[in-house]
């Protein structure tokens, strides 16, 4: 059966998928949609995801949406090289900090985001300091939590590849305002925690495609 995902670049929703199946070693095609030509928006697609948002997964016959659920599906469906752990307590731990990344983390880049990307007559220098505060506390949130070399361990697991696709961004807040992110963003941890994702060879392989 053959395995499609669509994804569009810079998503980290997108991006995590991508990453779950390069580290299962599942067979499959990606499918680039642009988002300034509505790649998104076609009737094709829309059929797939009508809320015409990415990512989805299309594995023979059955479609699957929204990152979280797609990267849990991906697990059950390829057990070999698991993302979660089979402890109990660890599997709920490792849920809650997905749900942490994406409404925590995901969405106070997206401020950051937000504050950056403006036409420059409307940008709000005061708007992006507050932003780059905010998301600097929330990332000292997660330099105790890191348990070894990745977030839960040795071992990288679904939650480095969701918080990862997140924070990846933020080098090119620094590209378009450099004096606006602080050299101090990332406390000492979570520094060489994203150094080592970077390095993955299969971050390389998945690195989206307008940034290189
Ligand atoms: N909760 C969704 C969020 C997906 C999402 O927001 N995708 C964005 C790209 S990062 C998108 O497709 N946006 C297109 C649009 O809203 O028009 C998930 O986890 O899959």
């Amino acid at each position: 059966m053959s395995v499609t995902l669509y994804y569009g670049s810079g998503s980290a929703y997108a991006w995590r998928v991508w990453l779950a199946l390069e580290h299962k070693g599942v067979p499959h095609e990606v499918k680039l949609l642009s988002f300034s030509e509505g790649g998104h928006k076609t009737p094709e697609y829309t059929r797939l995801n009508p809320r015409q948002r990415v990512p989805t997964l299309v594995d023979g016959d059955f479609i699957i949406r929204e990152s979280a659920a797609v990267m849990e599906y991906v697990e059950e469906r390829w057990p070999e090289q698991p993302l979660f752990a089979k402890e109990l307590h660890l599997r709920a731990t490792q849920r809650r900090m997905i749900r942490e990344a994406d409404d925590d983390a995901g969405a106070k880049v997206h401020q950051v985001f937000e504050a950056v990307f403006v036409p420059p007559e409307k940008f709000d220098a005061g708007k992006l300091s507050g932003a780059v505060a905010t998301l600097k506390a929330e990332i000292a949130m997660w330099e105790p939590q890191i348990a070894g070399t990745y977030m839960n361990g040795e071992t990288v697991s679904a939650v480095d590849y969701t918080l990862y696709p997140h924070l990846a961004i933020i080098e090119r807040f620094r590209l378009r305002k450099p004096d606006a992110i602080p050299a101090d963003l990332f406390t000492p941890k979570m520094a060489a925690w994203a150094e080592r994702m970077k390095a993955l060879p299969i971050m390389q392989k998945t690195w989206p495609p307008h940034w290189k």
